[in-house]
């Protein structure tokens, strides 16, 4: 992409404008929620979200304080995207492993609702997240 002088201006305009607030997110993003986990097991979906695509933002998944029941604790979860088709089977959009912190499912690229699946747990059967962000 070619960027001409005039939007670099305003490009830096724009972080100027970002660097006077306070709390800078970790992603930009078009949409985030925060919420929690209590003892989810495999195969549990987390709530949709609308992803009207309408910028290049990747859809990331935060971990933050991961609790799991095994013997040797947490050490990571995998995560599915999916994207929700009525009257069709949900179109994977790719596995992340998360160890708990921030995983990155690249720019969907497709308008729709989506959610995430608890598709592996190391180690143990329960696993809590007492934080979790969801950005896209
Ligand atoms: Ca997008």
């Amino acid at each position: 992409m070619k960027i001409g002088l005039k939007s670099l201006a305003g490009a830096m305009a724009g972080a100027a404008l970002l660097g006077a607030v306070s709390v800078i997110p970790a992603h930009a993003a078009e949409g985030q929620f925060e919420s929690s986990m209590t003892g989810w097991r495999v195969g549990d979906e987390s709530r949709r979200w609308w992803d009207n695509n309408d910028t290049w933002d990747y859809t990331g998944i935060y971990f933050s304080d991961c609790i799991s029941d095994g013997g040797s604790g947490f050490n990571q979860a995998s995560l599915r995207l999916w994207k929700e088709v009525s009257s069709a089977p949900d179109r994977s959009k790719g596995i992340e492993i998360n160890y708990c912190g921030w995983v990155d499912y690249g720019d969907p690229d497709d308008r729709g609702n989506y959610y995430f699946e608890l598709t592996d747990i190391h180690s143990g059967t329960f696993l809590t997240v007492k934080y979790v962000k969801v950005a896209w």
